[in-house]
């Protein structure tokens, strides 16, 4: 039986790549010097895409390949992928939710912890000498009750917030409405309100172009001088020379950011300040969830080719 052609958007690890290939005919996209040429000769043959969350996949790529019928993307996020065109053509979609929850959840906590606490400044205090010349490190912030505001109580923000509540933190939220399953921490609608009863706002919101700079000016400031934003969603989400004008002039406090605008060329003032933690895209990067999403993005693919219902669609 002849194997399905798959438009392989990006890289995937090893353990990925090969049985991919064992499945399905992989064109790798990334590793065509002349993108648009790749495309024109392959596209009429492409039958799914596979591609990853920060990748997505552009409505010139999908028109390039007429016999689309599925695009399995490798990250819970799929807004960089062209669903109004999905739609109209009825491809589907699907995404890997779940099987990354807790690590990105776990590292969200650990970049507020890394930067409240000064754990990357007091290894740098360690290694320069300081500790010997100097003497201790400068004092850091508390996290353990101080006040936690979590921007998208869907699955990552009410998995950020168990977290924080074990740090005795009083914990708000922002979303569509209050949640059931939320009974002891307070519901803000306005994003504004949370920031201004936050020390610490983490953004978990998925992305769409209703959430678009959904932290503007306005939520940076109420988030304050001591206020720190936590973003491990999309760079979308916040308005970005908002964020690094607050930063620069101290009307926001810190900010620790796993995802940005343009990524991986980030706004080269981000590297000139000193009260950001600057992450890249990593917050799902554990071989253990890497693994588990590879699996999900295979899982969808064997599914879609043998008549089986997908495993995890969006579309
Ligand atoms: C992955 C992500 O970064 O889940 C998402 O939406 O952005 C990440 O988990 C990414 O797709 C891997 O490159």
């Amino acid at each position: 039986m002849t194997k399905p052609d798959i438009l392989q958007v990006g890289a995937y690890p090893d353990w990925d790549q090969l049985p991919l290939e064992t499945a399905f005919t992989m064109h790798r996209y990334y590793e065509a010097p002349d993108k648009p040429s790749f495309l024109a000769s392959v596209g009429p043959d492409i039958r799914a895409i596979a591609t990853r969350g920060d990748l997505g996949a552009s409505r010139d790529m999908i028109d390039a390949c007429p016999q689309l019928e599925l695009i399995s993307v490798y990250g819970v996020g799929f807004d960089a992928v062209d669903l109004e065109t999905c739609r109209s053509r009825g491809i589907r979609v699907t995404n890997t939710p779940d099987v990354l929850t807790r690590d990105v959840a776990d590292f969200g906590v650990a970049m507020m912890l890394a930067k409240a606490r000064g754990i990357l400044d007091g290894d740098a205090w360690v290694r320069s000498g300081n500790w010997a010349s100097k003497g201790k490190a400068p004092l850091a912030r508390s996290v353990s009750a101080k006040r936690a505001g979590v921007l998208g109580l869907g699955r990552i923000g009410h998995a950020v917030a168990k977290r924080l509540a074990a740090f005795d933190m009083e914990i708000g939220y922002t979303d569509i409405g209050p949640k059931d399953y939320a009974p002891d921490w307070t519901f803000y609608p306005d994003p504004v309100a949370l920031a201004e009863a936050s020390d610490y706002l983490f953004v978990t919101l998925a992305a769409s172009a209703e959430t678009r700079h959904i932290v503007g000016k306005d939520v940076i400031e109420a988030a304050g001088p001591d206020g720190m934003i936590i973003n491990i969603s999309r760079a979308a989400n916040i308005d970005e020379d908002a964020l690094i004008t607050a930063l620069q002039s101290g009307r926001l406090g810190f900010a620790a950011l796993d995802v940005f605008e343009g990524e991986p060329d980030l706004d080269p003032r981000f590297l000139d300040l000193p009260n950001v933690l600057l992450e890249p895209h990593q917050a799902s990067g554990t071989v253990e969830t890497r693994k588990a999403m590879g699996k999900l993005v295979r899982d969808n693919l064997t599914a879609h080719f043998s008549g089986a219902p997908l495993l995890t669609p969006v579309l």
